[in-house]
């Protein structure tokens, strides 16, 4: 069949639009007309040519949902119909990562996903020439319709909305994730998040939930501070404001009574840049901090702290979409929104047509959004 979809040409170029051929579900296949994608800054990382795995001509897009419109052979857990939720993160619940309950990080299809493939080693999308073009993330929701494994879709209750549940696909998963299932955050704790966009304030509202007392939000641009405060942020740094070291002025902010020490019980990194995580790691409490990396960072980039950060007692861990199960976390996440136990609509800031969505883009290296969505 034909569909239209954002392309992703070359590296640094905006997304072309164009009607593609989608070849139908093969066996253990699924083919979903999606309604809603987010644009995440992860999609603009692999556009920008930054992404060691970028590759081109691809269809990118990672946060949707949609309707199943055709099942392939032997697909027995979705049908014609059903709303679902594409997962990057997919659950096979037979791999060696699934069944040691250690990760979300199943590895059934990680190395085809990574080369654009499915996971029979080819591709269901082409150019009306017939060139191939490579999936992104194993989802291309850039894209009205496209096809994923079975294993790499969470069905969803059918009364939650389309343009907002799609967020839940990345950014809110992750952002709440890290904070419930990486770091286990218990009441009371102290928090420091660096970055405050659309998976930074998902950390603070995550915070909120787990009845941390104070969650500090750091972030270069100041019009983030009513952003966070919307979510449950107590106070606001601007690193260009302060007099000196960021990291002595926070851990000066998150001295207890009676501590000599300071530093904060959990910090996150929601920037992707490496100076930055070390800050968030030498901000976390001597003894006991645990800083998350949540960031991605452009080929090439490493992470460096002096040892003597971990010897004395600070944990230096990563999440992968906020360590959450998809088939068996994401509706429950769904759910959660429904019951107005998280918020997602006033982080949809843009609404956008597929036609519009280089504007996303745009406006995301303005600053001036916190999530486009993208309505088919
Ligand atoms: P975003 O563009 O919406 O937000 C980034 C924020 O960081 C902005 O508010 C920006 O002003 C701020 N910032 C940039 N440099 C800073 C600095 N030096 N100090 C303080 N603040 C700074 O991006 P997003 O969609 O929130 O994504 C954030 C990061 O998370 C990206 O690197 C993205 O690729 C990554 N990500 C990772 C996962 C995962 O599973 N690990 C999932 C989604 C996104
Ligand atoms: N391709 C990059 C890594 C990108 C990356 O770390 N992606 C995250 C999800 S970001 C969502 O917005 C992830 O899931 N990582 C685990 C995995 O298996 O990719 C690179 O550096 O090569
Ligand atoms: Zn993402």
């Amino acid at each position: 069949m034909r569909t239209r979809a954002a392309v992703a040409t070359q590296a640094g170029k905006p997304l072309e639009i164009m009607e593609v051929n989608l070849e139908g579900p093969k066996a253990g296949e699924v083919m979903v007309e999606i309604k809603a994608t987010g644009i995440c800054h992860t999609d603009e990382f692999t556009l920008s040519g930054a992404d060691p795995e970028g590759l081109f001509p691809a269809i990118l897009g990672h946060e949707g949902a949609g309707v199943v419109v055709e099942v392939g052979e032997g697909v027995t857990s979705l049908k014609k119909g059903d709303h679902v939720i594409p997962l990057y993160t997919p659950e096979c619940r037979q791999c060696p990562s699934c069944l040691s309950q250690k990760t979300n990080l199943c590895t059934s299809i990680r190395s085809t996903q990574g080369q654009g493939l499915m996971p029979d080693g080819s591709s269901r999308f082409s150019t009306l020439d017939g060139e191939p073009i490579l999936h992104y993330m194993g989802c291309s929701t850039f894209a009205n319709h496209t096809v994923l494994p079975e294993i790499a879709l969470a069905r969803v209750r059918e009364d939650a909305p389309f343009d907002k549940i799609c967020y839940i696909g990345c950014g809110v998963t992750t952002g709440v994730g890290a904070v419930i299932n990486t770091a286990q955050v218990e009441i009371g704790s102290t928090a420091v998040v660096f970055g405050l966009g659309g998976i930074g304030l998902n950390v603070i509202q995550g915070l909120r939930l787990a009845g941390a007392d104070m969650i500090i939000g750091v972030d270069l641009n100041d019009d983030k501070k009513e952003w966070g405060e919307r979510f449950g942020m107590t106070h606001f740094v601007n690193p260009k404001e302060i007099d000196g070291d960021i990291v002595a002025h926070l851990v000066n902010m998150t001295k207890r009574r009676g501590d000599l020490i300071g530093g904060a019980d959990y910090t996150f990194d929601c920037t992707g840049n490496v100076t930055v995580m070390r800050q968030a790691l030498e901000s976390a409490h001597r003894g006991w901090g645990v800083s998350v990396v949540i960031g991605v960072a452009p080929a090439g980039a490493e992470i460096s702290t002096r040892p003597f950060q971990l010897v004395t007692g600070r944990t230096w861990k990563g999440t992968a979409f906020g360590g959450a199960r998809g088939r068996t976390d994401v509706p429950k996440i769904v759910d959660w929104y429904m019951e107005g136990k998280i918020e997602i609509d006033p982080m949809i800031t843009h609404q956008l047509k597929l036609d519009e969505i280089n504007k996303g883009f745009d406006l995301m290296h303005a600053g001036e959004s916190i999530r486009s969505v993208v309505v088919y």
